[in-house]
């Protein structure tokens, strides 16, 4: 047996976000979002699920932040619906939603937990959509205008704020593959509004430092791995595409004020052409105080021409699977955040989501999730073997503290340590949940 050991000072959490766990979508002085559109778009969403009631934490909130005080957890990442706060995305301020989210606050900090809180998870106020949403260069300035008015509100509450969770989700999965709302599916329009993004990022972190908000700030691309089947050059130039499109595409930029030259070459060859304004590049090149990394699933690949955008194809190496069909790749996660420390130096990271899908339901009471205890066990002793490696890890915290609404799967696919009861919306702990408190609690386990 192996002990596998953490730093006494990385911080434990979980996460969530708005449009997956709030409902009350409805209530007090919400606008519309994109989300609400799409899931009620027939055929987007499966079972033609929404985010209606979710897991009602709008109202469950305080039974929510106990499960996470019992967890013993350090830090709660939340996001904010934009249109709680503007409901048309810009103008007038609803002090509603302010105030739903002063009483969670209140309710994280009273139970000793830190909020950590994503300004951008995917719920674009309707209004701003049908003014081209993040197509729209206006919406670069709501997005600046949205995050300072939550600055100034939480300043000395929040301490660590996220710009845009998972910018290749907004960008490619939401308007190239068309998989997620808005559901264009136009690599260009795609290409150019992953740009927006970033300059909306950039912005926003000028934004804070302008304000000498106290905290830290950061923004949670996800990552994904694929590992060359052979040493073929053709095998490790498709990997690294995609690779690429992810990891270099979103945080170059970031970190060195360009774009990788082999993805903007290979869009170019796909009839991508990019529109950069003077001193987007400059903006979008903010220090960031840490980066925040999602990791999922990754796989091994190799080179096939005109296959999908970047000429690769998955090799069926019989990895086992969650329920959601991804495969389970605890060797991605180490190698994600050693290729991302060896090109981007010693960035602060915090592992803002990580998890993963089994749809297992109680049985007397008590949910035998040990799927989820193996996916955890793997993939946080790939974040040992990283952290050993030099890695700067901050903090782990895992998707989801719920099970929730997974976007296009609806409820049908389960991430959460608790379970939830959509009909009742009872919560249970799941095995998995005392396994993590423990796991918490020494800051090791045993593998
Ligand atoms: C789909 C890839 C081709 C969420 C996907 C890629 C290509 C048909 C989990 N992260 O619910 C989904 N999640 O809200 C944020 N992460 O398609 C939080 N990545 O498809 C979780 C990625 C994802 C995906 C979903």
């Amino acid at each position: 047996m192996a002990i596998i050991q953490f730093p006494k000072d990385m911080k434990w959490g979980t996460a969530t976000a708005s449009y997956q766990i709030e409902g009350a979508t409805n209530e007090g002085g919400r606008g519309g979002s994109i989300w609400d559109t799409f899931s009620k778009t027939p055929g987007k969403v499966l079972n033609g699920d929404n985010g209606d009631v979710a897991c009602d934490s709008y109202h469950r909130y305080e039974e929510d932040v106990q499960l996470m005080k019992e967890l013993g957890i350090d830090v709660y990442r939340f996001s904010v619906a934009w249109p709680r706060i503007f409901p048309n995305g810009t103008g007038e301020v609803n002090q509603e939603g302010l105030d739903y989210y002063h009483r969670l606050v209140d309710e994280l900090l009273e139970a000793g937990i830190e909020p950590m809180c994503t300004l951008y998870h995917w719920d674009l106020p309707q209004a701003l959509q049908d003014k081209g949403g993040w197509n729209n260069r206006e919406t670069i300035d709501a997005f600046v205008n949205y995050s300072e008015t939550m600055f100034k509100e939480f300043s000395g509450k929040i301490k660590y704020w996220i710009t845009l969770n998972e910018p290749w989700c907004i960008a490619f999965l939401s308007n190239y593959i068309g998989l997620h709302a808005p559901g264009n599916q136009n690599l260009q329009l795609a290409t150019q509004i992953s740009h927006h993004l970033l300059v909306a990022h950039g912005k926003t972190v000028q934004k804070f430092r302008e304000l000498g908000i106290n905290g830290e700030i950061g923004y949670a691309p996800n990552t994904t791995w694929l590992h060359p089947y052979s040493n073929k050059l053709e095998d490790i130039d498709a990997c690294r595409r995609e690779v690429g499109w992810y990891i270099e595409w979103f945080m170059d930029p970031v970190f060195k004020g360009e774009y990788p030259d082999f993805m903007v070459e290979w869009f170019k060859k796909k009839g991508v052409e990019l529109v950069i304004e003077d001193g987007d590049m400059e903006t979008i090149n903010q220090p960031i105080d840490f980066l925040g990394i999602n990791y999922y699933t990754g796989h091994v690949a190799r080179y096939k021409e005109n296959e999908g955008l970047l000429d690769w194809e998955l090799v069926e190496f019989g990895y086992q699977r969650t329920d959601i069909g991804w495969p389970i790749y605890p060797e991605g996660f180490y190698n994600v955040l050693t290729h991302i420390t060896d090109r981007y130096g010693d960035v602060p990271i915090y592992i803002t989501e990580n998890g993963s899908c089994y749809n297992d339901e109680p049985v007397d009471g008590r949910v035998r999730d040990n799927g989820r205890i193996d996916y955890l066990q793997q993939h946080l002793t790939a974040l040992s073997r990283a952290i050993e490696s030099g890695v700067n890890v901050k903090g782990y915290l895992t998707w989801s503290l719920l099970d929730n609404f997974e976007w296009a799967e609806g409820y049908s696919k389960r991430f959460g340590i608790v379970h939830v009861n959509y009909r009742t919306l009872e919560r249970t702990k799941k095995d998995s949940y005392y396994w993590f408190k423990q796991a918490i609690s020494n800051k090791w386990f045993e593998l």
